[in-house]
């Protein structure tokens, strides 16, 4: 019988159901030493919090995250909360000995995120961010592929992440469901939000970046903010296009908006290395092209891998080869590395300490932007 892993979930946003259905599917498809446990759920809104425990099953609820640290029958922390209270909730769950799974981006800034990272080293906690894009199965494919060698030396990494949800001026900011507006609550806009993503994927398939140049925009300047109904100035990057160099050197291009019409969660990336390139879009997510020049040349192009069999990344877990997985279980794979991880004593990663470099990368980008000038990472 699996070790019970007691869950303190700590929000039930978006992320709160994601993770929360992971935990309960993935002892059905892996086969694991622990088997998370959904414990206690906490939210300030008592009766909210309530109706989500029964949903997903959790057994208890908190509306005071301080309690749901300190109670002695959870063993890991998952904060789905807005960023800024990422960093307090972590060092309190550090110190009270809890594994802790933190919802991305890891921190504000770097400075917030090195404080967390040393609070987890020093507790000796086991620890995890959930990028999840890493482990849609075309994008661990390309994974393998790059470490295998078969695109050889890499010279160009693009990636765009387009969505359209906050053209309106009419949208406040701000509160419950719109804290990714308010710069207070999210620290920055597209950039952390959706950008930061983008560079965890990079820097996990092609090295770090070493130096940016980056330009970013705020098309709607003021929003009603909703905590305290007056118009505010908004603080948040609606845009952000940026140039960067890899250690490796290959060049980067990354380019986030919240205002492309029309394109509701478009995550591309390409990769164009000596011997073969690589592209994966979030909207067809189980296929990943690729072009290898060592094709013979009149049969050579571009060719759709539908990653649906065995022996592609994770698919030997699911259905039988040809049928496609989704969004939702790049979550439970996440689970099923971290609880893995744990057995074998080999942490999955990204752990605090990987997140933090896409976090540096997110603060060059940023001071950047404000400067008009190149930065160095870190
Ligand atoms: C924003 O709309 C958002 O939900 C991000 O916060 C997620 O991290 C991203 O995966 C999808 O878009």
């Amino acid at each position: 019988m699996p070790t019970p892993l007691r869950i303190g979930l700590v929000g039930y946003g978006f992320m709160g159901r994601a993770h929360s259905n992971a935990y309960r599917k993935v002892n059905n498809f892996f086969d694991l030493e622990y088997r998370p446990v959904l414990q206690a759920v906490c939210a300030r809104d008592k009766e909210k919090a309530q109706a989500f425990a029964d949903t997903w099953g959790y057994a208890s609820v908190e509306t005071d995250w301080k309690k749901l640290v300190a109670r002695p029958d959870i063993d890991a922390v998952d904060i789905c909360t807005p960023n800024n209270l990422h960093k307090e909730i972590a060092l309190a769950a550090a110190a009270a000995g809890k594994m802790i799974l933190c919802e991305k981006p890891l921190s504000m800034n770097t400075a917030e995120g090195e404080e967390m990272c040393q609070a987890v080293e020093n507790a000796g906690v086991p620890n995890i961010v959930w990028y999840n894009y890493r482990r849609v199965p075309a994008v661990s494919l390309a994974k393998q592929l790059i470490d295998e060698g078969r695109l050889g030396r890499i010279f160009h990494y693009r990636a765009v992440f387009l969505q359209d949800w906050t053209i309106s001026a009419d949208l406040p900011q701000g509160g419950q469901a719109l804290w990714r507006l308010d710069a207070a609550a999210a620290g920055s806009g597209v950039t952390g939000d959706l950008l930061a993503h983008c560079i965890d994927t990079a820097l996990w398939l092609n090295g770090p970046i070493k130096s940016v140049t980056a330009m970013t925009e705020t098309f709607i300047k003021e929003r009603k903010h909703n905590l305290t109904g007056k118009v505010e100035k908004v603080g948040i990057d609606d845009a952000c296009a940026f140039l960067g160099r890899f250690a490796n050197g290959s060049l980067a291009t990354f380019e986030s908006t919240r205002y492309a019409r029309g394109h509701k969660a478009l995550y591309t990336l390409e990769i164009n290395g000596e011997k073969a390139s690589l592209a994966w879009d979030l909207h067809d997510l189980h296929r990943l092209s690729f072009f290898d020049y060592g094709d013979d040349s009149i049969v050579r192009g571009w060719r759709s891998i539908h990653v649906s069999d065995g022996d592609q990344p994770y698919m030997k877990h699911w259905w039988v080869p040809g049928l496609a997985i989704g969004y939702e279980h790049s979550f439970v794979h996440q689970v099923a590395d971290f609880l893995d991880g744990l057995a074998k004593k080999k942490p999955a990663g990204p752990t605090f300490r990987d997140a933090l470099e896409t976090q540096k990368v997110c603060d060059a980008v940023l001071d950047s932007a404000r400067s008009g000038e190149w930065r160095q990472v870190g």
